[in-house]
């Protein structure tokens, strides 16, 4: 019998980067842009809440139960690259319920500029930075930054605001790259998400095809964290997927956009070749 190389389940591409760069707004474009031609879902990692979700719901971008919400708790990234289970569940939810799915979107909550998902998880991610934040991000580098699959520069309307040289931080941008692929990108400037939008038209052909291997961008540096008493913790990330002792995850859960009974999921995920 032949092999067939197309996954069976949905190309998962993650989005991260740091609080405000404008994450949710990109996965909103993103389904408005190809809702009509791909089938998509959107699992959305908030700290405490489930806001993200709701303003993807609220936007009408997407029939409002195929968006999920994970709780993280205190440690954002910790549900993108430790512990991966409750965003696996919600994705073969949404896949369950709404399959067959092309594209699983999943939003990291806002981090630092070292968080990265796991390949556990995605299958490929985009990083995003904003002008906001500064021309010598992209510089400075880090694991999202050098080795996502895509990085987003965002709200380049507003580089005239904040003294930000677009040409200049999407080149060095590339040079912290090695020349992997870089978007400037508004959602004032239709050029640019029309570069976004092919950029995830091709991925998701290629997933989907059996053509891409996930690559791991690599592990969070040192970082500290304000728990909801003021205090900080200093800590790191161990490198092969597992958690740290110091990392409290009994706040991460899983919520729908109605309620449903909990399925019966094996805690154990394998991740399917691709
Ligand atoms: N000017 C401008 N503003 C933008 C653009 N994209 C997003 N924003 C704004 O940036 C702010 C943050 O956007 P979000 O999409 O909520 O950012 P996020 O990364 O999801 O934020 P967290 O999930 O809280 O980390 C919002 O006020 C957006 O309207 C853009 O292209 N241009
Ligand atoms: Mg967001």
């Amino acid at each position: 019998m032949a092999e067939t190389t197309v996954p069976a389940r949905a190309f998962r591409l993650g989005v991260a980067g740091p609080v405000g760069t404008g994450k949710t707004s990109l996965i909103a474009l993103l389904c408005r842009e190809l809702a009509d031609e791909i089938e998509m879902g959107v699992v959305t990692n908030d700290i405490y809440t489930d806001e993200d979700a709701q303003i993807l719901r609220a936007a009408g971008v997407l029939e409002i139960d195929r968006i999920r919400a994970v709780e993280t708790g205190a440690c954002p990234h910790t549900a993108i690259r430790d512990d991966v289970t409750p965003n696996l569940i919600a994705v073969e939810d949404l896949e369950r319920d709404h399959g067959p799915l092309d594209l699983v979107l999943v939003e990291s909550g806002g981090d630092n500029l070292t968080a990265t998902f796991s390949p556990a998880l995605v299958d490929a991610q985009i990083f995003v930075l904003d002008v906001a934040g500064g021309g010598d991000v992209a510089r400075k580098g880090g694991p999202g930054i050098a080795r996502a699959d895509l990085l987003v520069v965002n709200k380049t309307d507003l580089a005239p605001y904040v003294d930000v040289d677009v040409e200049r931080m999407l080149s060095d941008a590339s040079a912290a790259r090695d020349g992997g692929p870089v978007i400037g990108l508004s959602r004032h400037d239709p050029a640019s998400v029309d570069a976004l939008t092919d950029w995830v038209r091709r991925m998701t052909a290629l997933v989907r095809g059996g053509g891409h291997t996930p690559v791991d961008p690599g592990p969070m540096a040192p970082h500290s964290h304000a728990d909801e008493d003021g205090h900080v913790t200093v800590h790191s990330h161990g490198t092969a997927g597992h958690d740290d002792a110091d990392h409290p995850h009994e706040r991460m859960s899983h919520t729908h956009a109605h309620p449903h009974e909990r399925h019966p999921h094996a805690l154990a995920h394998e991740r399917p070749a691709v």
